[in-house]
C-alpha cells in the first residue's frame, strides 16, 4: 500500500498537482458564524482574570460551553455534535485563540486529541456509548501519552496493559503526566504497551476516570493556561474491558500519532489566530503612539514586526487549511510531515508575534493590565507540547530518509544502492503547476527549487553520512526549513488560485505571497547545503570543551 504523504511524494520528485487544485470550499464561514457568536459570548461573560485567579473554569461556565456546542464541534451530528468539518473547526480555533486560549483549551484539547481517537477509530458501539456525552460536555475527554520518563520518544512509554487470563479485560498499570484536561475529564484515551518484548506494540484504551484504580493528581501550577487543568494520572491495576480497546492490539502507536496530527493542526490554527491578533494590536498601537513627532508605524523596524505577523498569519492559516484538506479527504491519512510543519511554523512565528506585540506596545506592554503578559504566558508552552520545536525541526527529513534508505537497501548493497541514490539525485522534479499570474508563478518556481534542493540534500546526505545522518541535526533542520517554506508557498497558492477562479483574488494576499516567496528564496540560498557551517561545527567543539570544564569543576 502507498503510504507516502503529499510532501514525501514531492521529496521523491513529483508534485501531485491535483491536490492543491482540489480545495475549493476552504473558507466557507456560513455554518460557523452563528455558532462562533454564541461561543465567544460565553467566554466573554466570564472575565479571564477571575478564572486565572481561581485556576479553574466554573462549573456553570462549563455547562454553558456545553449548551452552545463547544464540546461537540467536530463530533458528527448523528452523535449529538455540530458536525463541523476541519476547516470550520480551525476557523473557530483561530478565533478562540484571539480571545482567550486558556479558557478555550478545555474544549479544544477534548476535541483535537481527547475524544478524537473515538471519532476516528471507534467502532459503532464505542461511538454510540461515548460520543453523545462527549458532545454535550457531560464527559470531557483527555489524551494520555506522556509519562514522567517519556516525552518525545513516545514509542517507549512504560505504562502497560496485560490481557486477563479469561480475555475479558486488560489490566492497566502506569503513570501519565502533564495531562491536559486531567481534572475536568470523565474519560481518557490512554496509551499502553501490550507486549514487554515488543516496544511500540501498543493499545489505545478508552478509560473512564471513575474506574477503580484511576487516581488523578492535583492540578500542577503553571505559568499560563491557568484555566486549563494539567495533572498526572496514575493507573493501578485498572480493569479495562476489551471492548474499550480502540482498533486492534498493536494499533496504539499509530492511533496516537494520527490523533496528534489533529492536535498539531489545532496548534497551527491557534498560532495563526494569535499572530492575527498581534498584528491588529500592533497596527492600533503604532498608529496612535507618536514619537519624534510621527506615529511609530513610520519606522521600518516597527513595520518589519507588523509585516511579519500578518504575512506569517496568512501563510500559517493557508497551511492549516491546506493540510486540513488532506485530512478531510482521508481522515486517518498519515500527514506526519504536513502537520508537523503546520505546528512548527505556527508556534515559532506565533511566539515571535506575541513577543513583538509587547515590544511595539513599549513600556505599557509590560504592564499586567495589558493583554500581552497573559498572552505570552499562555502561548509559551506551544513550542513544547505536541512535539517540541526541536523534534519538529528534525523529524520530517528523518521520516523521508528512513524510507529512502530502505529503498536503497532494496536495490542491493554497495554499488547498486549507490547507483540508485545517484539516479534519484539527478532525476528531474515533476512540477505540473502553472499560473498566468506573475507573482503566483514566481512563487511556484521558488517552491519547486526548494523541492529540488531537498531531494538532492536527502540523497547526498545518505551518500555522505550513511546511518549517521540521523545525528546530523543541523543538516536535518536545514531541510525542514526548505520544506516548510515549500509547503507555505504551495498552500498560499492553493488558496489564492481558488480565490482567483472565484474572481476574488486579493491584492493584499498577492503582496504577502511576494514577501514570503522572497524570504523563501533567501532561506534556500542559506540552507541548501549538506555541510555544516563553520559556526555549526564550532558549536560541537565549544560544547565539548564546556562539558569537560563543567564536569571537572564539579569533581
Ligand atoms: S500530548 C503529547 C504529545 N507528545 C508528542 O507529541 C510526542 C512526540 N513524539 C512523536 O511524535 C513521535 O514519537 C516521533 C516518532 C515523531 C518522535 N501520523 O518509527 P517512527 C508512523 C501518522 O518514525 P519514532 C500533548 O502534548 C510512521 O509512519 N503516522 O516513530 C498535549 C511509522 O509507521 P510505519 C505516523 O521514531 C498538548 C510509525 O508511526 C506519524 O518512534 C495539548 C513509527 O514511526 C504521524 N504523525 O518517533 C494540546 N508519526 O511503521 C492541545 C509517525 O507504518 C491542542 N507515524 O511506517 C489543542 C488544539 C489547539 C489549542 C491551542 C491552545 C494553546
Amino acid at each position: 500500500m502507498e503510504t507516502a504523504t503529499f510532501i514525501e511524494k514531492i521529496y521523491r520528485g513529483s508534485l501531485d498537482a491535483r491536490v492543491p487544485a482540489s480545495f475549493k470550499i476552504l473558507r466557507d464561514t456560513r455554518k460557523v458564524a452563528g455558532h462562533l457568536a454564541a461561543f465567544t459570548a460565553v467566554l466573554r461573560d466570564y472575565p479571564a482574570a477571575a478564572i486565572e485567579e481561581e485556576g479553574r473554569i466554573p462549573a456553570e461556565m462549563l455547562q454553558r460551553m456545553g449548551a452552545v456546542g463547544l464540546f461537540g464541534m467536530t463530533i458528527p451530528e448523528s452523535y449529538g455534535g455540530l458536525g463541523f468539518n476541519l476547516w470550520e473547526y480551525l476557523q473557530v480555533v483561530e478565533e478562540l485563540a484571539r480571545l482567550d486560549i486558556s479558557a478555550g483549551l478545555v474544549s479544544l484539547a477534548h476535541l483535537s486529541i481527547g475524544v478524537k481517537g473515538i471519532v476516528l477509530f471507534g467502532n459503532e458501539s464505542q461511538k454510540t456509548r461515548y460520543l453523545p456525552p462527549a458532545a454535550s460536555g457531560k464527559t470531557i475527554f483527555a489524551f494520555a501519552l506522556t509519562e514522567p520518563l517519556i516525552g518525545s520518544d513516545a514509542q517507549h512509554i512504560e505504562t502497560a496493559a496485560r490481557l486477563s487470563k479469561d480475555g475479558s479485560h486488560y489490566i492497566l498499570n502506569g503513570r501519565k503526566t502533564y495531562i491536559t484536561n486531567a481534572n475536568y475529564a470523565g474519560g481518557v484515551t490512554v496509551f499502553a504497551q501490550l507486549d514487554p518484548k515488543r516496544p511500540g506494540f501498543m493499545g489505545a484504551f478508552i478509560v473512564e476516570t471513575d474506574r477503580e484504580g484511576v487516581r488523578i493528581g492535583k492540578d500542577m501550577p503553571k505559568m499560563g493556561l491557568k484555566a486549563s487543568s494539567t495533572a498526572a494520572i496514575h493507573f493501578k491495576d485498572v480493569r479495562v474491558p476489551v471492548e474499550n480497546l480502540l482498533g486492534r492490539p498493536g494499533d496504539g502507536f499509530k492511533i496516537a500519532m494520527t490523533i496528534l496530527n489533529y492536535g498539531r493542526l489545532g496548534l497551527g490554527a491557534a498560532s495563526a489566530g494569535m499572530m492575527r491578533q498581534s498584528f491588529e494590536d500592533m497596527m492600533k498601537r503604532s498608529s496612535t503612539r507618536i514619537q519624534f513627532s510621527v506615529p511609530i508605524r513610520d519606522f521600518p523596524l516597527v513595520q518589519e514586526k507588523i509585516v511579519r505577523a500578518r504575512v506569517y498569519s496568512f501563510i500559517s492559516s493557508a497551511m492549516n487549511d491546506f493540510v486540513a484538506g488532506l485530512l478531510e479527504a482521508s481522515p486517518r491519512k498519515n500527514a506526519a510531515i504536513e502537520t508537523s510543519h503546520c505546528k512548527l511554523f505556527g508556534t515559532t512565528h506565533g511566539w515571535d508575534a506575541v513577543y513583538d506585540a509587547l515590544q511595539v506596545a513599549g513600556g505599557a506592554g509590560y504592564l499586567s493590565t495589558q493583554p500581552y503578559e497573559k498572552r505570552m504566558r499562555d502561548f509559551r508552552v506551544t513550542t513544547v507540547f505536541e512535539g517540541t520545536t526541536e523534534i519538529h525541526s528534525i523529524y520530517p527529513p528523518l521520516f523521508a530518509l528512513r524510507k529512502l534508505a530502505a529503498q536503497q537497501r532494496a536495490h542491493g548493497k554497495g554499488i547498486r544502492g549507490i547507483v540508485f541514490l545517484l539516479r534519484e539525485l539527478f532525476r528531474r522534479t515533476d512540477w505540473p503547476l502553472y499560473f498566468d499570474h506573475p507573482v503566483l508563478e514566481k512563487a511556484s518556481r521558488v517552491a519547486r527549487a526548494n523541492a529540488a534542493s531537498i531531494r538532492k540534500m536527502l540523497c547526498l546526505g545518505l551518500l555522505l553520512y550513511g546511518r549517521k545522518v540521523s545525528e546530523k541535526e543541523f543538516f536535518l533542520r536545514r531541510i525542514t526549513t526548505l520544506s516548510v517554506h515549500m509547503l507555505g508557498i504551495l498552500a498560499a497558492l492553493s488558496r489564492m488560485e481558488a480565490d482567483r477562479k472565484a474572481g476574488a483574488l486579493s491584492a493584499d494576499d498577492v503582496g504577502m505571497l511576494r514577501y514570503f516567496a522572497l524570504e523563501a528564496a533567501e532561506a534556500r540560498r542559506k540552507n541548501r547545503t549538506v555541510f555544516d557551517s563553520r559556526i555549526e561545527k564550532l558549536n560541537g567543539e565549544t560544547f565539548e570543551a564546556m562539558c569537560r570544564s563543567w564536569t571537572k569543576a564539579r569533581g
